[in-house]
C-alpha cells in the first residue's frame, strides 16, 4: 500500500464534466467503468497513484458489488473524488 500524500489537485471541473470525462474512458463501450478504465481515467487526470485510487473509488462507489461503475454509481464515485481528493468542483 502506497503512502497516502494528499495533494490538491488542481481541476476546475463541475461533477457533470468529471461524470462526462470519466465516460470517455469507457473503452469497450458496455457503459460500466472496469478498474482499468479508471485507472486510465484518473492517470489522464494527472493523479498520481492511479491505480490505488481507482481500486478505492471502485470500492468504495461499487454499490451492488460487481466490480464495475455503473452510471448509477458513477455519481456515487465523482462524489467521493471530488470530496477526498480536492478536485474543485462549482
Ligand atoms: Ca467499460
Ligand atoms: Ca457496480
Amino acid at each position: 500500500m502506497p503512502i497516502w500524500i494528499p495533494k490538491k489537485v488542481d481541476v476546475p471541473l463541475t461533477e457533470e464534466q468529471l461524470q462526462g470525462l470519466l465516460k470517455q474512458y469507457d473503452k469497450n463501450g458496455d457503459g460500466r467503468l472496469s478498474r482499468e478504465e479508471l485507472r486510465e481515467a484518473f492517470r489522464s487526470l494527472g493523479l498520481n497513484f492511479s491505480g490505488w485510487r481507482a481500486w478505492r473509488a471502485l470500492r468504495h462507489a461499487d454499490g451492488n458489488g460487481d466490480g464495475y461503475i455503473s452510471e448509477e454509481e458513477m455519481k456515487e464515485l465523482v462524489k467521493y473524488a471530488t470530496s477526498k481528493w480536492g478536485f474543485t468542483v462549482y
